[in-house]
């Protein structure tokens, strides 16, 4: 019982970490809808929100329907991002970070 307390504060101090990175480093991770249903939806976002301010870097799974966007939160935020996706038409909702091994993500509220 107790180890197993201990593998969860691991697994919780891993995540932690993971999201951290370094201060002017942010990820968040979005569905979108309409859901992206082909290669050209992938690139009109990724060839979109490249020229948000602030915006690093965007990695688009079609099979998760998942859209992960490298940031820097001193020039950018999830609001602005999500701003970012209703100009092309999306509406972008941040899906809780630290949910790969859920293949459903739980929106965050
Ligand atoms: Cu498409």
């Amino acid at each position: 019982m107790k180890r197993l307390l201990s593998i969860a504060l691991l697994l919780m101090t891993l995540c932690v970490g993971a999201s951290a990175k370094k201060p002017n480093q942010a990820t968040a991770v979005f569905t979108v809808m309409p859901k992206m249903s082909c290669e050209n939806c992938e690139k009109k976002i990724k060839s979109n929100l490249r020229f948000e301010k602030g915006v690093k870097s965007i990695d688009t799974s079609l099979s998760g329907q998942t859209v992960k966007v490298d940031y820097n939160p001193e020039k950018t935020s999830v609001e602005a991002i999500q701003k970012g996706f209703a100009k092309i038409g999306y509406s972008a909702t941040e899906v809780t970070a630290c949910d790969d091994s859920n293949n459903k993500p739980a929106e965050k509220k």
